[in-house]
């Protein structure tokens, strides 16, 4: 009975926009943690969860459990990880996250198959046009074959494009590209399919959220290249939008987003929000209106997406500001930790939370929701 109480005065606090002062993580987890909202709706929410607090964080791991029902490893299941040398496999990380997982009926996405970064040392300077193909395919075969059927998606292809680099399709210019040509894409998604035909097969891409020039260009860019795979009878199936944000940025366009889903879901293919985060750096320092620039900023983009049915859901690029990437690549001038994520260090839900929990709430339901 106690319950009632407490969740009235979420519930009003989230139509009034603002976090309860004093709100606590261990006080109000459960009926109303994120995942389960997103389920009501038939979505997900989910978040990166780091190999370091999967060895060393119990306390951020139990506020996973709590809020999240997807989660995707932040290194554990990228080349650098799973093949060290170029005849040996390890699987140690990946399979501790996936059995964690497991006992928590948490589900698992990939991350990722091929990408220019998280490479090993070994891979690039060892590839070359004769040897490729089968580096590739070899490497996908195995790993998709060892994560048959106990992974929800995978991200086969990461950050593809760059409009830059001036190649075909607007392809970024990497070691697969240069050995391989634009067919690396191809061979990619297929391989994929033949070892694990029961993962979602996901393109993730990043630079695609505001209405400036140059995320245009990869709007477009990227909406050609999946009508070309897509002629090309490739088995891409969805497209992850990473959401690495920016609450300094003032070009967020509502419209153009809905319409660039619009189009995405067009082609008959799915949508997840794989990354998201906020980065303040262009921010004052004060705590309080940094943090209601990064949750107004999320809300709004949220709100341009979520309401598309073919987004299947949302995954964090962790949960909490213990630790995000964002400190080290996009570091704050005054050194201050950036308030990137839905809890803060001591893991209480900030306005972050909320404005995801609000955006998940006004979100209407998917047909195959329960
Ligand atoms: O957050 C990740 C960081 O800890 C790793 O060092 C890095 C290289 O493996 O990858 C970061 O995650 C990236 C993700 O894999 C792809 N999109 C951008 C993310 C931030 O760089």
């Amino acid at each position: 009975m106690h319950v009632l109480p407490r969740r009235s005065l979420l519930a009003a606090c989230l139509s009034a926009g603002v976090m309860p002062s004093g709100a606590r993580a261990e006080s109000d987890v459960g009926a109303s943690a994120l995942n389960a909202r997103a389920r009501r709706k038939g979505l997900f929410f989910g978040s990166a969860v780091s190999d370091e607090h999967l060895k060393g964080d119990p306390a951020l791991l139990a506020r996973v459990d709590a809020e999240a029902g997807i989660v995707v490893g932040e290194a554990s299941f990228k080349w650098a990880d799973l093949h060290p040398e170029a005849d040996r496999y390890d699987y140690g990380r990946a399979d501790a996250l996936l059995a964690w997982a497991n006992a928590r009926r948490i589900r698992v996405r990939g991350h990722t198959l091929v990408w220019h970064e998280g490479n090993p040392d070994w891979l690039e300077p060892s590839l070359n046009a004769a040897n490729a193909e089968k580096l590739l395919t070899g490497h996908i075969k195995n790993v998709a074959t060892h994560f048959a059927g106990k992974l929800q998606h995978w991200d086969v292809v990461n950050e593809v494009l760059q409009p830059d680099d001036n190649q075909p399709l607007a392809l970024r210019q990497t070691l697969w590209l240069k050995a391989l040509g634009p067919a690396y894409i191809d061979i990619a998604f297929h391989a994929t399919k033949a070892a694990d035909p029961s993962a979602l097969r996901v393109i993730n891409e990043f630079g695609t959220d505001y209405a400036m020039p140059w995320q245009e260009r990869r709007r477009v860019a990227l909406l050609a290249l999946l009508a070309d795979l897509l002629r090309r009878g490739v088995p891409v199936q969805a497209v992850g939008l990473q959401a690495h944000l920016d609450a300094g940025e003032t070009t967020l366009d509502q419209k153009v987003l809905s319409r660039f889903i619009a189009e995405i879901a067009g082609m008959g293919l799915k949508i997840i929000v794989t990354e998201l985060d906020v980065r303040d750096q262009r921010l004052p320092a004060n705590v309080a209106s940094r943090d209601t620039a990064v949750a107004d900023h999320a809300r709004a983009w949220l709100d341009a997406v979520l309401p598309n049915p073919a987004v299947l859901g949302v995954l964090s690029w962790g949960l909490s500001d213990r630790r995000s990437w964002l400190n080290d690549k996009f570091a704050r001038a005054d050194k201050l930790a950036q308030r990137a994520l839905p809890l803060d260090v001591d893991l209480n839900r900030k306005k972050l939370w909320f404005a995801i929990a609000g955006a998940i709430d006004a979100a209407p339901a998917r047909p195959t929701s329960s």
